[in-house]
Protein backbone atom coordinates (compact mmCIF):
# COMPACT_ATOMS: atom_id res chain seq x y z
CA UNK A 1 0.00 0.00 0.00
CA UNK A 2 1.28 3.24 -0.99
CA UNK A 3 2.23 5.70 1.62
CA UNK A 4 0.25 9.69 1.94
CA UNK A 5 3.07 11.06 0.54
CA UNK A 6 3.66 8.95 -2.49
CA UNK A 7 1.95 10.26 -5.64
CA UNK A 8 -1.18 8.03 -6.47
CA UNK A 9 -1.77 9.25 -10.10
CA UNK A 10 2.50 10.40 -11.66
CA UNK A 11 0.81 10.88 -14.87
CA UNK A 12 -1.53 14.40 -13.72
CA UNK A 13 1.01 16.76 -14.13
CA UNK A 14 1.28 15.92 -17.73
CA UNK A 15 -2.14 16.51 -18.02
CA UNK A 16 -2.29 20.17 -16.88
CA UNK A 17 0.28 20.90 -19.45
CA UNK A 18 -1.56 22.21 -22.22
CA UNK A 19 -4.03 24.51 -19.92
CA UNK A 20 -1.04 26.19 -18.41
CA UNK A 21 0.49 26.53 -22.05
CA UNK A 22 -3.05 28.36 -23.03
CA UNK A 23 -2.79 30.48 -19.78
CA UNK A 24 0.54 31.57 -20.37
CA UNK A 25 -0.69 32.51 -24.34
CA UNK A 26 -3.46 34.60 -23.13
CA UNK A 27 -1.05 36.81 -20.68
CA UNK A 28 1.26 36.95 -23.63
CA UNK A 29 -1.18 37.91 -26.33
CA UNK A 30 -3.09 40.46 -23.29
CA UNK A 31 0.37 42.09 -22.48
CA UNK A 32 0.93 42.90 -26.27
CA UNK A 33 -2.45 44.29 -26.85
CA UNK A 34 -2.17 46.38 -23.88
CA UNK A 35 1.56 47.71 -25.09
CA UNK A 36 -0.11 48.44 -28.07
CA UNK A 37 -2.64 50.06 -27.30
CA UNK A 38 -0.13 52.22 -25.02
CA UNK A 39 1.68 52.71 -28.59
CA UNK A 40 -0.79 53.77 -29.79
CA UNK A 41 -1.81 56.77 -27.03
CA UNK A 42 1.69 57.71 -27.45
CA UNK A 43 1.29 57.95 -31.08
CA UNK A 44 -2.44 60.48 -30.61
CA UNK A 45 -0.47 62.29 -28.03
CA UNK A 46 2.32 62.94 -29.98
CA UNK A 47 0.86 63.71 -33.33
CA UNK A 48 0.24 67.54 -34.27
CA UNK A 49 -3.67 66.28 -35.14
CA UNK A 50 -3.94 65.67 -31.11
CA UNK A 51 -2.19 68.70 -29.92
CA UNK A 52 -5.59 70.34 -29.87
CA UNK A 53 -7.15 70.76 -26.18
CA UNK A 54 -10.36 67.96 -27.23
CA UNK A 55 -11.24 65.72 -24.53
CA UNK A 56 -10.16 62.29 -26.63
CA UNK A 57 -6.77 64.07 -26.31
CA UNK A 58 -6.85 64.45 -22.63
CA UNK A 59 -7.93 61.36 -22.00
CA UNK A 60 -5.42 60.09 -23.69
CA UNK A 61 -2.96 61.96 -22.33
CA UNK A 62 -3.99 61.02 -19.00
CA UNK A 63 -3.80 57.48 -19.23
CA UNK A 64 0.03 57.86 -20.70
CA UNK A 65 1.61 60.20 -18.30
CA UNK A 66 0.02 57.49 -15.61
CA UNK A 67 1.95 55.05 -16.78
CA UNK A 68 5.23 56.72 -16.91
CA UNK A 69 7.81 55.39 -14.57
CA UNK A 70 8.37 56.23 -11.58
CA UNK A 71 11.47 58.94 -10.96
CA UNK A 72 14.83 57.69 -9.60
CA UNK A 73 15.29 58.63 -6.05
CA UNK A 74 17.95 61.35 -6.29
CA UNK A 75 21.52 59.84 -5.13
CA UNK A 76 22.82 59.70 -1.95
CA UNK A 77 25.20 62.20 -2.33
CA UNK A 78 22.78 64.81 -3.07
CA UNK A 79 23.04 65.38 1.04
CA UNK A 80 26.52 66.50 0.92
CA UNK A 81 25.93 70.11 1.08
CA UNK A 82 28.74 71.88 -0.79
CA UNK A 83 31.62 74.24 1.15
CA UNK A 84 30.97 76.70 -1.64
CA UNK A 85 28.66 78.57 -3.13
CA UNK A 86 30.05 77.79 -6.12
CA UNK A 87 30.20 73.64 -5.76
CA UNK A 88 26.69 74.44 -4.01
CA UNK A 89 24.93 76.06 -7.88
CA UNK A 90 26.70 73.91 -9.83
CA UNK A 91 24.83 70.62 -7.72
CA UNK A 92 21.70 72.48 -8.23
CA UNK A 93 22.27 73.17 -12.14
CA UNK A 94 23.14 69.09 -12.33
CA UNK A 95 19.61 68.02 -10.26
CA UNK A 96 17.40 70.32 -12.24
CA UNK A 97 19.00 68.94 -15.15
CA UNK A 98 18.64 65.55 -14.46
CA UNK A 99 14.80 65.45 -12.72
CA UNK A 100 13.66 68.28 -14.60
CA UNK A 101 14.92 67.20 -18.25
CA UNK A 102 16.63 70.73 -18.45
CA UNK A 103 18.37 70.94 -22.37
CA UNK A 104 22.09 72.48 -22.37
CA UNK A 105 20.70 76.09 -23.42
CA UNK A 106 18.04 75.80 -20.68
CA UNK A 107 20.48 75.41 -17.98
CA UNK A 108 23.43 78.05 -19.32
CA UNK A 109 20.94 80.58 -18.90
CA UNK A 110 20.24 80.15 -15.74
CA UNK A 111 24.21 79.42 -14.70
CA UNK A 112 24.13 83.10 -16.26
CA UNK A 113 21.16 84.64 -13.99
CA UNK A 114 22.47 82.87 -10.78
CA UNK A 115 26.44 84.46 -12.21
CA UNK A 116 25.14 88.10 -12.02
CA UNK A 117 24.60 87.97 -8.31
CA UNK A 118 27.43 86.74 -6.02
CA UNK A 119 24.51 85.85 -3.61
CA UNK A 120 21.65 83.70 -5.05
CA UNK A 121 21.86 80.69 -4.01
CA UNK A 122 20.00 77.79 -1.10
CA UNK A 123 21.57 79.64 1.44
CA UNK A 124 24.68 81.10 1.94
CA UNK A 125 26.89 77.45 2.70
CA UNK A 126 29.11 79.39 5.70
CA UNK A 127 25.98 80.38 7.84
CA UNK A 128 23.25 78.39 6.16
CA UNK A 129 22.23 75.04 8.56
CA UNK A 130 19.40 72.97 7.30
CA UNK A 131 17.24 71.31 9.76
CA UNK A 132 16.53 68.50 7.84
CA UNK A 133 18.04 66.21 5.20
CA UNK A 134 16.70 65.29 1.83
CA UNK A 135 16.72 62.01 2.80
CA UNK A 136 14.37 62.65 5.84
CA UNK A 137 12.21 64.47 3.22
CA UNK A 138 12.09 61.96 0.89
CA UNK A 139 11.35 59.21 3.71
CA UNK A 140 8.35 61.24 5.15
CA UNK A 141 7.14 61.66 1.40
CA UNK A 142 7.33 58.44 0.92
CA UNK A 143 5.70 57.41 4.45
CA UNK A 144 3.19 59.46 3.03
CA UNK A 145 2.30 58.11 0.28
CA UNK A 146 3.12 61.02 -2.05
CA UNK A 147 4.19 60.45 -5.56
CA UNK A 148 5.67 62.91 -8.38
CA UNK A 149 2.67 64.60 -10.33
CA UNK A 150 3.01 65.22 -14.34
CA UNK A 151 -0.39 66.02 -15.07
CA UNK A 152 -1.01 66.34 -19.13
CA UNK A 153 -2.47 70.05 -18.58
CA UNK A 154 0.28 71.63 -17.92
CA UNK A 155 2.97 69.81 -19.34
CA UNK A 156 5.87 69.62 -17.25
CA UNK A 157 6.11 67.84 -13.74
CA UNK A 158 5.19 69.04 -10.32
CA UNK A 159 2.65 71.28 -11.75
CA UNK A 160 -1.08 71.17 -10.76
CA UNK A 161 -3.72 72.85 -12.74
CA UNK A 162 -6.06 76.04 -10.74
CA UNK A 163 -9.51 76.36 -11.73
CA UNK A 164 -12.50 77.56 -9.48
CA UNK A 165 -14.56 74.11 -8.00
CA UNK A 166 -17.25 76.30 -6.53
CA UNK A 167 -18.07 77.89 -9.99
CA UNK A 168 -18.57 74.38 -11.53
CA UNK A 169 -15.12 74.45 -13.11
CA UNK A 170 -13.08 71.22 -13.48
CA UNK A 171 -9.24 71.10 -14.40
CA UNK A 172 -10.23 70.84 -18.25
CA UNK A 173 -10.94 74.61 -17.55
CA UNK A 174 -8.29 75.42 -16.37
CA UNK A 175 -5.37 78.14 -18.16
CA UNK A 176 -3.33 78.16 -15.75
CA UNK A 177 -0.76 75.92 -13.72
CA UNK A 178 1.08 76.49 -10.50
CA UNK A 179 4.38 75.06 -9.29
CA UNK A 180 3.53 72.09 -6.32
CA UNK A 181 7.45 73.36 -5.01
CA UNK A 182 9.27 76.77 -4.18
CA UNK A 183 11.60 77.24 -7.13
CA UNK A 184 13.27 75.10 -8.14
CA UNK A 185 9.78 73.33 -8.37
CA UNK A 186 11.42 69.90 -6.97
CA UNK A 187 10.26 68.15 -3.95
CA UNK A 188 12.51 67.94 -1.44
CA UNK A 189 15.01 70.48 -2.48
CA UNK A 190 15.80 73.90 -1.00
CA UNK A 191 14.54 76.59 -1.99
CA UNK A 192 16.40 79.14 -3.85
CA UNK A 193 16.50 82.40 -2.00
CA UNK A 194 18.58 85.83 -1.94
CA UNK A 195 17.16 86.69 -5.45
CA UNK A 196 15.10 89.58 -6.48
CA UNK A 197 12.00 89.86 -8.22
CA UNK A 198 13.17 90.36 -11.73
CA UNK A 199 15.64 87.38 -11.77
CA UNK A 200 12.72 85.34 -10.26
CA UNK A 201 10.81 86.20 -13.25
CA UNK A 202 14.18 85.65 -15.90
CA UNK A 203 14.88 82.20 -13.78
CA UNK A 204 10.64 81.27 -14.56
CA UNK A 205 11.08 82.16 -17.85
CA UNK A 206 14.68 79.52 -18.03
CA UNK A 207 12.41 76.91 -17.58
CA UNK A 208 9.59 77.63 -19.72
CA UNK A 209 7.60 79.14 -17.29
CA UNK A 210 6.46 82.51 -15.59
CA UNK A 211 6.45 84.35 -11.91
CA UNK A 212 2.56 83.76 -11.14
CA UNK A 213 0.26 86.73 -10.80
CA UNK A 214 -0.36 87.46 -6.68
CA UNK A 215 -4.59 85.88 -7.12
CA UNK A 216 -2.83 82.57 -9.04
CA UNK A 217 -0.70 82.33 -5.81
CA UNK A 218 -3.73 82.52 -3.22
CA UNK A 219 -6.21 80.84 -5.51
CA UNK A 220 -3.88 78.02 -5.09
CA UNK A 221 -3.52 78.33 -1.73
CA UNK A 222 -7.37 78.81 -0.85
CA UNK A 223 -9.07 76.33 -3.50
CA UNK A 224 -10.15 78.53 -5.64
CA UNK A 225 -9.06 80.28 -8.43
CA UNK A 226 -11.22 83.79 -9.17
CA UNK A 227 -10.87 85.62 -12.70
CA UNK A 228 -8.59 89.11 -12.25
CA UNK A 229 -11.48 91.20 -12.45
CA UNK A 230 -12.78 89.64 -9.16
CA UNK A 231 -9.42 90.00 -7.01
CA UNK A 232 -8.13 93.78 -7.85
CA UNK A 233 -9.33 96.72 -7.50
CA UNK A 234 -7.23 98.44 -11.20
CA UNK A 235 -6.36 102.64 -10.97
CA UNK A 236 -5.83 103.52 -7.47
CA UNK A 237 -2.34 103.27 -5.64
CA UNK A 238 -1.24 100.32 -4.10
CA UNK A 239 -1.83 100.81 -0.83
CA UNK A 240 -5.50 101.65 -1.21
CA UNK A 241 -6.31 98.56 -3.37
CA UNK A 242 -4.04 95.89 -0.89
CA UNK A 243 -6.43 97.38 1.80
CA UNK A 244 -9.53 96.85 -0.25
CA UNK A 245 -8.43 93.05 -0.82
CA UNK A 246 -7.88 92.78 2.98
CA UNK A 247 -11.37 93.70 4.68
CA UNK A 248 -13.64 91.77 2.85
CA UNK A 249 -11.38 88.78 2.39
CA UNK A 250 -11.96 85.24 2.80
CA UNK A 251 -9.28 84.21 5.82
CA UNK A 252 -8.06 80.46 5.56
CA UNK A 253 -5.06 79.07 5.31
CA UNK A 254 -3.94 76.20 2.71
CA UNK A 255 -4.53 72.97 5.07
CA UNK A 256 -7.78 74.59 6.54
CA UNK A 257 -9.83 77.39 8.45
CA UNK A 258 -7.74 78.04 11.60
CA UNK A 259 -4.13 78.62 11.81
CA UNK A 260 -1.85 76.15 12.33
CA UNK A 261 2.02 76.81 12.09
CA UNK A 262 2.76 73.62 13.18
CA UNK A 263 0.98 71.97 9.85
CA UNK A 264 4.11 73.92 8.31
CA UNK A 265 7.75 74.33 7.46
CA UNK A 266 7.68 77.53 10.00
CA UNK A 267 9.87 75.55 13.04
CA UNK A 268 13.49 76.72 11.65
CA UNK A 269 15.27 79.24 13.33
CA UNK A 270 16.82 82.14 12.88
CA UNK A 271 20.69 82.52 13.14
CA UNK A 272 22.01 84.53 16.57
CA UNK A 273 23.94 87.13 14.77
CA UNK A 274 21.39 87.54 11.88
CA UNK A 275 21.59 91.00 10.83
CA UNK A 276 19.55 90.49 7.68
CA UNK A 277 22.94 90.10 5.18
CA UNK A 278 24.23 87.36 3.33
CA UNK A 279 27.15 87.20 5.33
CA UNK A 280 25.79 86.66 8.62
CA UNK A 281 22.46 85.19 7.65
CA UNK A 282 21.45 81.27 7.46
CA UNK A 283 18.71 80.44 5.13
CA UNK A 284 17.76 77.85 7.40
CA UNK A 285 14.85 76.15 5.16
CA UNK A 286 13.57 72.81 4.75
CA UNK A 287 13.44 70.78 1.97
CA UNK A 288 10.07 72.01 -0.33
CA UNK A 289 7.30 69.46 0.68
CA UNK A 290 8.67 68.03 3.40
CA UNK A 291 5.34 69.25 5.63
CA UNK A 292 2.46 66.67 3.83
CA UNK A 293 -0.48 68.54 5.37
CA UNK A 294 0.97 71.92 4.76
CA UNK A 295 -0.68 71.36 0.91
CA UNK A 296 -3.59 72.91 -0.69
CA UNK A 297 -6.98 71.37 -1.99
CA UNK A 298 -4.75 71.41 -5.07
CA UNK A 299 -1.44 69.69 -3.96
CA UNK A 300 0.38 72.89 -3.71
CA UNK A 301 2.98 73.03 -0.73
CA UNK A 302 4.57 75.60 1.65
CA UNK A 303 2.77 78.38 0.96
CA UNK A 304 3.21 78.75 4.36
CA UNK A 305 6.53 78.85 5.71
CA UNK A 306 9.68 77.68 4.30
CA UNK A 307 10.56 80.82 2.06
CA UNK A 308 8.54 83.47 1.73
CA UNK A 309 7.88 84.01 -2.07
CA UNK A 310 8.04 86.93 -4.76
CA UNK A 311 4.58 87.15 -6.67
CA UNK A 312 3.45 89.90 -9.47
CA UNK A 313 1.07 92.07 -7.96
CA UNK A 314 -0.83 93.66 -10.98
CA UNK A 315 -2.03 97.40 -10.41
CA UNK A 316 -3.84 97.16 -14.15
CA UNK A 317 -5.32 95.21 -16.38
CA UNK A 318 -1.63 95.11 -18.94
CA UNK A 319 -0.04 94.39 -16.01
CA UNK A 320 -0.94 90.81 -15.68
CA UNK A 321 1.90 88.23 -16.00
CA UNK A 322 -0.24 86.05 -17.82
CA UNK A 323 -0.01 88.35 -20.53
CA UNK A 324 3.63 88.30 -20.20
CA UNK A 325 4.04 92.04 -18.98
CA UNK A 326 4.62 92.92 -14.98
CA UNK A 327 3.69 95.30 -12.36
CA UNK A 328 4.68 95.63 -8.89
CA UNK A 329 6.20 92.86 -6.33
CA UNK A 330 4.51 91.12 -3.81
CA UNK A 331 5.60 89.06 -1.10
CA UNK A 332 3.11 85.61 -0.58
CA UNK A 333 3.46 83.72 2.65
CA UNK A 334 5.48 83.57 5.43
CA UNK A 335 9.01 81.78 6.14
CA UNK A 336 10.87 79.42 8.41
CA UNK A 337 10.73 81.02 11.86
CA UNK A 338 6.94 81.55 12.03
CA UNK A 339 6.33 79.69 14.54
CA UNK A 340 8.60 81.81 16.97
CA UNK A 341 7.84 84.80 15.54
CA UNK A 342 5.04 85.66 13.58
CA UNK A 343 6.07 88.81 11.69
CA UNK A 344 2.74 88.84 9.63
CA UNK A 345 -0.85 87.59 8.46
CA UNK A 346 -0.13 84.63 6.24
CA UNK A 347 -3.31 83.40 5.59
CA UNK A 348 -4.07 82.23 1.85
CA UNK A 349 -5.63 85.92 0.43
CA UNK A 350 -3.82 88.56 2.89
CA UNK A 351 -1.65 91.31 1.22
CA UNK A 352 1.24 93.25 2.24
CA UNK A 353 0.36 96.93 1.67
CA UNK A 354 3.78 97.70 0.52
CA UNK A 355 6.28 95.59 1.80
CA UNK A 356 9.88 96.33 -0.12
CA UNK A 357 7.60 97.69 -2.60
CA UNK A 358 8.84 98.46 -6.25
CA UNK A 359 7.89 97.63 -9.95
CA UNK A 360 8.73 93.77 -10.42
CA UNK A 361 11.40 94.24 -13.05
CA UNK A 362 13.29 96.61 -10.98
CA UNK A 363 17.08 95.85 -10.79
CA UNK A 364 17.41 96.86 -7.06
CA UNK A 365 14.14 94.84 -5.67
CA UNK A 366 14.10 93.44 -2.52
CA UNK A 367 15.70 90.48 -1.73
CA UNK A 368 16.89 88.16 1.45
CA UNK A 369 17.98 84.93 3.15
CA UNK A 370 14.37 83.80 3.48
CA UNK A 371 12.36 85.07 0.15
CA UNK A 372 12.52 83.13 -2.54
CA UNK A 373 9.47 82.20 -5.75
CA UNK A 374 7.74 79.72 -7.48
CA UNK A 375 6.45 79.46 -10.67
CA UNK A 376 3.05 79.50 -13.17
CA UNK A 377 2.39 78.21 -16.47
CA UNK A 378 -0.06 79.29 -18.80
CA UNK A 379 -2.29 76.63 -20.23
CA UNK A 380 -2.35 76.42 -24.05
CA1 LIG B 1 6.75 79.31 1.04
Amino acid sequence: MASPETPTQPTQPRRRSPLLLILALVVVLAASFGGWQLLRLRARQLSPAASSQSEAWRRAAAVVASSLPAEPPPEPEADVEPDTLEAQREALFETMRKRMGLADEAVERIRSIFQSTKVMSQGNPKTTRHPMTRAQCRKIRKEAGLQETNNPICGAKNMVPLFDPGAGQTERDARVCIDQFEFPGLACEYPVVFVRANQAAELCLAVGKRICDAHEWEGACAGALKPPEQEYFWGPERIETSYKHNKPREIRWAYGLQKDHSKCATGSFKNRKCSGSYSDCGSNTYPAGAFPACVSSFGVYDQHGNAAEHMNLPLKPEELASTGQYGSTEMKGSWFIFQSYEAHEDDCRWRAFDWHGSRLMDPESHRNYHLGFRCCKNVP
